[in-house]
């Protein structure tokens, strides 16, 4: 385990901040640095899972987390800047879930590849994605979750999406956790994954212009 996610998997606040800024300072990648975060958060998960931690520590984790994005993703976006406009994505966490440090963090990347992010937040109603995908005319919708019931809600999600005739407008991309590691005809999505990075990698393909 790195010095990152051991200083988070501890909770000790202080020491995961001044990790965080040295590395930075140091030039490190900051997308490495999401993911050894990440990790360190994973570890929170099992610890909480096998009743070794309380939900009030699970919170403090996320908001140790929380303080890091803030000083990672200036970072991230230093170098996506002067990227032209690439077209639109809708994101959001599925209903019954709130999870949504993931999500913030492919909203950040996006935004940094030149895309228009609409971000519905968490627990948005099927109803909610359909209106918004009205509105804004996206060319993607991602949709995000951490909970294992989640994964039958985003398929009522992508059902409601085709009941309203717009499936053949979007391309559906799933991530977070576990619920990234399904196979996609499950949800009725397009591509699932659990890595941030790679989600950008299959947005810009399916985006980019031909000719
Ligand atoms: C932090 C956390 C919380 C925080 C969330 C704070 C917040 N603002 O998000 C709080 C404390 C609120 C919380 C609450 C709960 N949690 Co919680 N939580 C976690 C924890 C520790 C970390 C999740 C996280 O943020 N990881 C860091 C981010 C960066 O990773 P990520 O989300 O996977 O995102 C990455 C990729 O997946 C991807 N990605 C994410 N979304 C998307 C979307 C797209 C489109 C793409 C392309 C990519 C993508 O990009 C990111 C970067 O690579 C996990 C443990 C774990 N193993 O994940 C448990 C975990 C997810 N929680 C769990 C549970 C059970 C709960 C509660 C039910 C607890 C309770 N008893 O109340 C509640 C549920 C509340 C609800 N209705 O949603 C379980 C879920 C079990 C399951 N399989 O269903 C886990 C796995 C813990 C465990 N092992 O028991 N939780």
């Amino acid at each position: 385990m790195g010095k990152l996610s051991a200083a988070l998997s501890v909770l000790d606040k202080k020491n995961f901040l001044q990790v965080v800024k040295a590395e930075l300072d140091s030039g490190r990648n900051p997308l490495d640095l999401i993911e050894e975060a990440r990790e360190g958060l994973q570890k929170v998960g099992e610890e909480f899972e096998k009743g070794n931690l309380f939900l009030m520590e699970l919170m403090r984790a996320a908001q140790i987390f929380k303080e890091a994005a803030t000083l990672i993703t200036p970072k991230i976006k230093e170098k996506g800047q002067g990227e032209e406009a690439k077209g639109k994505v809708l994101i959001g966490t599925v209903s019954g879930d709130v999870h949504d440090l993931g999500k913030g963090i492919v909203a950040s990347l996006l935004e940094c590849e030149g895309f228009e992010v609409v971000d519905l937040g968490v627990d948005v109603p099927e109803k909610i994605f359909v209106e918004k995908i009205k509105e804004h005319n996206p060319q993607v919708v991602g949709m995000s979750g951490l909970l294992t019931t989640s994964i039958p809600v985003m398929g009522k999600t992508v059902q409601a999406i085709a009941d309203a005739g717009l499936r053949g407008d979007v391309k559906i991309i799933v991530g977070g956790g576990v619920v990234g590691e399904v196979d996609p005809s499950r949800i009725g999505a397009d591509f699932t994954t659990s890595n941030a990075n790679e989600g950008v990698r299959m947005i810009n393909k399916w985006t980019r212009k031909r000719g």
